[in-house]
């Protein structure tokens, strides 16, 4: 719901290609889109979350050929299975765009016809490489036959296919100067730097004129004038961005509110649509560029690539089904920074959730909660006098929304869950040092104090792991007696948790995970 006293926010994921199953790669891009898009909503603002599938294209009247059934039969179908795979993963988004959506025609036909009227589309003859796979085209250098005699693109190692026919073209060229004028004005349009980089190199290398149109398969939006054609797939997939707030309509409410979008999240395979063609096509149709685009990288199983013939494709739903849901989200938000490569495996996996989630968290919240239990009669208990630890670590606690909220704006999420974990690290130090089991027999008042300052950090770090671990800190929070709403709020981090407030029996929040027992 927008509010108008709020800022809005607009984010978005790349659009998947529903042609075959969702891996855990996608899964990656969705949970660090939706850990950014809940950060957002957590501190106040008015958040729209777009997601969906990219239904057109060569690549899916492929995939729906060797099936033996239409196109829109596969989109149907598999559109369902990538909304069950963000159900599983919790992702909160705002709208499910499906580019075979009514309105979706309506605005890619209505940017095309900008463009046009922009002088910007030309019709002529394309000839060369093209890549259904990647649905992208490849100059001549750009490809090499290899041993099998068959020509493959060099940066995706994606077999080609010569491709001649008449085609509209976009007329990319004349932007060049346009771009580079706009990565030197705002050099936070792509990030991180050094994946940006390559997209500036490029386009400092010369644009060629974009082939826009294809003739030999009709499944994609018609040209507007001219039926023979259909929008090669990339103009009408990034078009989803405006569709999603309301294009063509330039006058809603909800297009003012939300466009420029403020983060596109994509992996680095996608960078140069992203962050080239796209501008250039906003600029040439007169509309507000995006504030940024965060270029995430590739996820590798143990460092192999994933693929169907290796069998080492992971289902999202696997995974949460193996570790936990916010488990699998913190582990690839804290183990891999946002930008980087990574790679996980079992291991790996296993030692953040016991070492991290289980041990420094899970039982840090939990002696403290089952001490008040047992001593403080299920209260949150008056605190005494604060010694100078006391509030150094109070102060590094409520120090942590700062740093928080400088991590996701850059989304680099590892480094916000570092800080975080930090503090928890010195807070399970506190607690060990202080031992409030012996104060209890020693100095009742102290170990209140202690137990204070302790649930005092559990209850900001829990409220601070919302974005990323959404059903065990609502757990944790519920256990701290913060009701849903505005304690829960970012806002709310600045109020100390209140002395007497009734606590619930507390429950264990991050198990442990055991090996099965070999059969
Ligand atoms: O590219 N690790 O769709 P897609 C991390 N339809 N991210 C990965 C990945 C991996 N192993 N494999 C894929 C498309 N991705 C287009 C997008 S947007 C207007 C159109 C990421 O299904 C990939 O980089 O091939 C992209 O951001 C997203 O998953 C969807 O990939």
């Amino acid at each position: 719901m927008t509010s108008p006293e709020k800022t809005p926010f607009y984010i978005t994921t790349a659009i998947t290609y529903p042609n075959g199953e969702p891996h855990i790669g996608h899964a990656y891009e969705y949970i660090a889109t939706d850990a950014m898009a809940r950060f957002k909503r957590l501190d106040g603002y008015d958040v729209m979350f777009l997601t969906g599938t990219d239904e057109h294209g060569m690549k899916i009247a492929q995939a729906a050929d060797k099936e033996g059934i239409t196109p829109k039969e596969l989109v149907d179908r598999n559109a369902e299975i990538y909304k069950a795979a963000h159900a599983a993963l919790g992702i909160s988004y705002d709208r499910f765009i499906r580019t075979t959506d009514a309105d979706h025609y309506a605005a890619s036909q209505a940017i095309w016809k900008k463009m046009e009227a922009n002088g910007d589309i030309y019709l002529s003859k394309y000839e060369g490489w093209y890549s259904v796979r990647d649905e992208a085209y490849y100059t001549e250098d750009e490809t090499v036959v290899k041993d099998d005699g068959v020509r493959y693109s060099v940066g995706t190692d994606t077999e080609v296919t010569w491709t001649a026919e008449e085609s509209y073209f976009f007329r990319l060229s004349a932007y060049q100067d346009k771009l580079l004028a706009l990565y030197e004005s705002q050099p936070e349009f792509g990030a991180p730097n050094y994946r940006f980089n390559e997209v500036i190199s490029f386009v400092k290398q010369g644009l060629q004129d974009l082939s826009i149109s294809r003739t030999t398969f009709d499944w994609g939006v018609p040209v507007p004038g001219n039926d023979k054609h259909v929008m090669y797939v990339w103009v009408d997939a990034l078009t989803n961005y405006l569709t999603g707030v309301g294009y063509p309509d330039v006058e809603s409410e909800r297009f003012n509110r939300f466009w420029p979008a403020n983060v596109h999240v994509i992996g680095k395979d996608i960078s140069r649509f992203h962050a080239i063609f796209w501008p250039a096509f906003l600029m040439s149709a007169g509309l507000e560029l995006p504030k940024r685009v965060m270029i995430h990288g590739f996820l590798t199983n143990n460092g192999v690539k994933m693929s169907k013939s290796l069998g080492n494709v992971v289902a999202p739903q696997d995974f949460v089904e193996q570790y936990g849901l916010d488990q699998v989200r913190f582990f690839f938000l804290r183990e891999v920074p946002f930008g980087a490569d990574g790679s996980y495996n079992h291991e790996a996996i296993v030692g953040r959730m016991n070492a991290d989630l289980a041990n420094n968290f899970g039982n840090l919240a939990q002696r403290s909660l089952s001490m008040v239990a047992k001593n403080c009669e299920g209260k949150v208990p008056v605190p005494g006098e604060f010694t100078a630890e006391d509030s150094a670590l109070l102060a590094q606690a409520s120090g942590l929304l700062d740093a928080a909220r400088a991590a996701f704006e850059k989304q680099e999420f590892s480094r916000a869950l570092e800080a975080i974990w930090s503090v928890l690290g010195d807070t399970n130090a506190y607690f060990a040092e202080q031992a409030p089991w012996v104060l209890r027999k020693t100095d009742v008042e102290r170990m209140n104090t202690v137990l204070y300052v302790t649930l005092e950090v559990v209850r900001t770090v829990a409220i601070l792991a919302q974005p990323v671990m959404p059903t065990s800190a609502a757990k944790l929070l519920e256990a701290l007696g913060q009701p849903e709403g505005e304690a829960r709020q970012f806002a709310a981090i600045s109020a100390p948790i209140v002395a007497g407030t009734e606590l619930p029996a507390p429950a264990p929040v991050f198990p442990r995970y055991e090996e099965p027992a070999e059969s």
